[in-house]
């Protein structure tokens, strides 16, 4: 092997398969590196799954990541992890009503054992995450429980001398209803390129009225996958411009909105690589606050970005609470192209 050989990344790769396509992977017992289910069971190690009702008509998904074959399993505290050395797939539920603190206090653990899963295994920049939470929405005693999940989380990012503003990973969080907190987190060894929107506030910067610690999120993320190809992350995006939502009780105007937002991501992110990334060939997922609206939801694809388009034969449907009370509807998507950083 060359010194050049050496240099170059092993590649990481994702595709979107049915649970019966996923499971097909598996061979002689061993399964691919890690995978994100939606609606897929709950026991496998390989696939941390979300407790989420699949609305979409293929029923059950997963976006299957492939990387090396030397695979290492580990937990470091309450996190499950997966690794080849470059790249990590994390998860970790926490309960509270085992753990026996408030959401605040859950978030704050979670996030700690996440990093100390980071600096254990040497893949200590974080590229995703995936934040469910139940009962978002809910009353932690005075203060919206989403509002307690980010007191917690921003203050177990500065506590690790992590990025918790100006280049903080690409994520999103959403309402489940019952259960454990769920966090599922993609790591590397490279940081991340952060992207912002330019119609919207940074949610790091959001002003004090939605809680006293803001969110802790980029909207986007770009990442060198190796292979000679970016990988661009979406964080949830919703119907929000500047700071506030917009189109109050219009699922329709808040998926357009949406759409927009998406557009100006891609947009905002491609300035930053050589790769070419498209609104309409992104692989998303989009949550819904009520499963009736994912009809109005799929029509709005449909209409901007065409029935025909990968965004929207590739579209995930999921029954989630979103972060905040008036928003009705959240997409976030991912896509790889063949370019480099700039
Ligand atoms: C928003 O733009 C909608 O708290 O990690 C989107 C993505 C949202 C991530 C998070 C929240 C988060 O503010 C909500």
């Amino acid at each position: 092997m060359s010194a050049r050989d050496l240099l170059q990344l092993p590649p990481l790769r994702v595709e979107r398969l049915s649970l019966e396509r996923s499971l097909a992977l598996v061979s002689d017992g061993h399964p691919p590196f890690a995978a994100l289910g939606y609606g897929t069971p709950e026991q496998l190690p390989w696939m941390p799954s979300v407790d989420a009702r699949v609305l979409s008509a293929g029923g059950a998904m997963a976006d299957v990541w492939h990387a090396s074959e030397q695979i290492e399993s580990g937990t470091t505290g309450a996190v499950r992890w997966r690794c080849d050395g470059h790249w990590m797939l994390g998860a970790i539920e926490l309960d509270e009503s085992v753990e026996k603190v408030g959401l605040a206090e859950l978030a704050h653990r979670a996030y700690h054992d996440i990093f100390d899963s980071l600096r254990q295994t040497g893949c200590d920049q974080l590229l995703r995450l995936w934040n469910y939470l139940p009962q978002i929405n809910g009353d932690g005693g005075g203060m919206e429980r989403y509002r307690q999940f980010n007191a917690g989380r921003q203050q177990a990012f500065v506590e690790a001398g992590q990025a918790a503003f100006d280049g903080a990973p690409a994520a999103c969080a959403l309402g489940i209803h019952q259960g454990a907190l769920c966090i599922r987190f993609l790591a590397g060894r490279r940081s991340p390129v952060p992207v912002e929107n330019p119609r919207q506030v940074s949610a790091y910067r959001y002003p004090p009225a939605y809680g006293p610690r803001s969110p802790t999120f980029s909207r986007a993320a770009l990442a060198d996958i190796g292979g000679g190809n970016i990988a661009l992350f979406i964080s949830g995006t919703a119907s929000i411009v500047g700071h506030e939502t917009v189109h109050l009780d219009d699922v329709r105007a808040q998926t357009e909105e949406t759409l927009r937002n998406l557009g100006a991501v891609v947009d905002a992110a491609n300035a930053k690589t050589t790769a070419r990334f498209e609104l309409p060939r992104l692989d998303c997922v989009a949550y819904v606050r009520h499963a009736a609206d994912a009809a109005v939801v799929s029509q709005v694809i449909d209409t901007v970005l065409g029935a025909g388009s990968h965004f929207a034969t590739h579209a995930v449907y999921l029954e989630a609470d979103i972060c905040r009370q008036d928003l009705l509807v959240e997409i976030e998507a991912h896509a790889v192209a063949s370019g480099a950083l700039s």
